[in-house]
């Protein structure tokens, strides 16, 4: 089993991504599931054949402990681990060769507090691996781009799994723009030029010193265009995420 996780700030089309993809992949022939790992998702743009929602649902908790919104989400997200054997056991009675994971909107109540990591380590022996979404809208702007990359980069180090990074919603920005982004994937003094023409001030040392930092760890992060509404880049995300999990070859034999 192929565990994939949809990782990205708030609104950058992880939710969107695991309903499209999945419908996608099915029709490459692939035994896939998708799994939503987000109990603040009342509405989703897909059917999950596993939801969090089942255990935790973020409104619920909000009036039983008195929290607000983020108080609320925060507790849920930490109220995932109690439930995760279930969600596996669940997950395991699909026999799927892949699984995508749509996880919850603030990223950072995933990633950066301990509910993702154990969520992954609890997963066992299954191979493991993120897709990370820099949210092309923000990143026309090289400082959001540069933000992108460090907030990959910390995702990188803290889960310690193969990470492939896309650039989600590719249909709303024009080709000259994309080739643009890619080329600040591809080619650092690009990304360096951007940084000096287009930011200045604070801005500026800003983006320039974070960019050493990411290039010094010597992550590749080249994001792959790819769009929910045009299918945009999806093989390729699926010849990168197969060549990570399986040498390469189809998941479902
Ligand atoms: N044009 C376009 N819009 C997209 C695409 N993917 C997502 N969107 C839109 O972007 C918004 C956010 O998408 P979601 O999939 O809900 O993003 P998310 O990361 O799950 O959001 P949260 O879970 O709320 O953080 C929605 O309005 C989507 O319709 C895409 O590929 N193209
Ligand atoms: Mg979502």
């Amino acid at each position: 089993m192929n565990l994939i996780f949809i990782l990205g700030t708030a609104g950058s089309g992880k939710s969107e991504l695991t309903g499209s993809f999945t419908s996608w992949l099915e029709q490459q022939g692939e035994d896939v599931i998708s799994v939503n790992l987000d109990p603040g998702a009342i509405t989703l743009p897909y059917s999950p054949s596993v939801t969090v929602r089942d255990y935790v649902k973020v409104e619920e908790v909000m009036e039983e402990y008195s929290l607000g919104p983020n108080g609320g989400l925060m507790l849920a997200c930490d109220m995932i681990i109690d439930v995760i054997d279930e969600i596996y056991r669940e997950i395991q009675e699909f026999v799927p060769e892949v699984v995508l994971i749509d996880t919850p909107g603030q990223l950072e109540l995933f990633a950066f507090r301990d509910t993702g990591a154990r969520i992954a380590e609890k997963l066992g022996e299954e191979s493991k691996a993120i897709i990370y979404l820099f949210d092309s809208v923000f990143c026309r702007d090289p400082l959001n781009y540069v933000m992108n990359m460090f907030i990959a980069s910390a995702i990188n180090i803290r889960f310690l799994l193969p990470q492939v990074s896309a650039l989600s919603k590719a249909d709303l920005l024009s080709e000259e723009e994309i080739e643009e982004i890619e080329g600040w994937g591809e080619d650092p003094l690009l990304l360096e030029a951007a940084i000096y023409s287009r930011l200045e001030g604070v801005d500026r040392i800003l983006s320039q010193d974070m960019m050493d930092i990411i290039n010094r760890l010597g992550l590749e992060l080249n994001p792959i265009p790819i769009s929910s509404r045009t299918y945009e880049g999806f093989s390729w995300l699926y010849s990168e995420l197969a060549r990570i999990l399986t040498r390469g070859e189809k998941f479902t034999q």
